[in-house]
């Protein structure tokens, strides 16, 4: 447990499974934060949103978790010139040069098969705590590692057909709660971020969160409506080498449209796969999907970094804004590209 103290803490963490349940571990450890700040996924500068205000005398603690370092380092060096600022970091985006400090404590692995809140689960069982391994396994499937996940519910002991429902539970909620990120605005997820991490406070048991807050059952409705209204879409435009979709702006595309582009790369791996989100201002966020089953395929990267606001890795890739007189020349790069 953490010794109480006279400053204040005020956590700073992505709105998915990940970044909730990781500000949850710490919370369930001893720290009780004057403020949550949070977003959707798509909000990456999130520690402009504490209110310098709340820097008292006492000084703060400031725990931020799930969210990259290199979007947020100005605002970080400057609150790291207040002599009164504590910051400590986790997460496993690649964070670019990280600032050294005395105040500034950082846990960030950049590894595949880790989330962030294994990060936190094996820094207070370092510390001697006893995390609940529950809560790491549900942020873990919500992040798609699911491996990971397993490796900690093994250490439970349980019966097989036991682990094997506490499995199939915590990968849903982690999932749904991943899920819940996902859109354009609030208006566009059932629940706020914030309140899913409010809810969530009061429960040290993760399986009588699944039970009790309310938040599941909804969620798992409304994601098999999405899915259903999914099904339907098909290509605008598919050549031999690649196809481009254009999603209806409605809030469930808004909701599901990574999770598309991810299963259509995975149905079709000789394929290229390009989306188009029609954003609330005309313009198009845009996910690209290189071919995962053509080793000299040209990285999606690339393509997406010929035009402004776009980048990513070799397999997935995306512009943020494509206005929409740029879709014409985007169209026909794409096809160039992956013929
Ligand atoms: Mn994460």
């Amino acid at each position: 447990m953490n010794s109480p103290s006279k400053k204040r803490s005020v956590f700073v963490f992505n709105g998915d499974a990940d970044g909730i349940i990781s500000q949850h571990l710490l919370h369930l450890d001893g720290i009780t934060p004057a403020l949550r700040v949070t977003g959707l996924k798509r909000d990456l500068r999130l520690l402009q949103h504490v209110p310098e205000s709340l820097v008292g005398e006492e000084g703060l603690d400031l725990c931020v978790c799930d969210i990259n370092l290199g979007d947020n380092r100005d605002d970080l060096l400057r609150m790291l010139r207040n002599p009164t600022i504590r910051v400590t970091w986790y997460d496993h985006h690649e964070p670019g040069e990280v600032p050294r400090s005395s105040r500034f404590r950082s846990h960030i692995v950049t590894a595949r098969g880790t989330c962030t809140a294994l990060l936190v689960h094996a820094d207070l069982a370092r510390k001697g705590s006893e995390p609940d391994p529950r809560w790491a396994a549900m942020a873990a499937f919500g992040d798609n590692v699911p491996e990971a996940a397993d490796a900690l519910l093994a250490t439970l002991a349980l019966p097989a057909s036991e682990r094997e429902g506490l499995q199939e539970s915590l990968r849903e909620a982690g999932e749904l709660l991943n899920y819940n990120a996902y859109g354009e605005s609030l208006d566009d997820v059932l629940f706020a971020p914030l309140h899913v991490a409010e809810c969530m406070s009061a429960f040290r048991d993760p399986v009588a969160f699944l039970q009790e807050s309310g938040l599941i059952a909804p969620l798992r409705a409304q994601l098999h409506e999405d899915e259903q209204a999914m099904i339907g879409l098909s290509p605008v435009d598919s050549r031999s080498g690649a196809s481009l979709y254009a999603l209806p702006g409605e809030a469930w595309a808004r909701r599901l449209g990574s999770t598309f582009a991810n299963r259509v790369a995975l149905a079709e791996p000789d394929r290229a796969v390009a989306i188009l989100h029609p954003l609330h201002d005309g313009s198009f966020q845009v996910s690209v999907r290189a071919p995962h089953g053509r080793k000299d395929a040209p990285p999606a990267s690339a393509l997406a970094r010929e035009f402004p606001s776009g980048g990513g890795r070799a397999l997935a890739a995306g512009i943020n804004r494509l206005p929409p007189d740029a879709v014409e020349a985007f169209t026909k790069r794409f096809f160039e590209v992956y013929k």
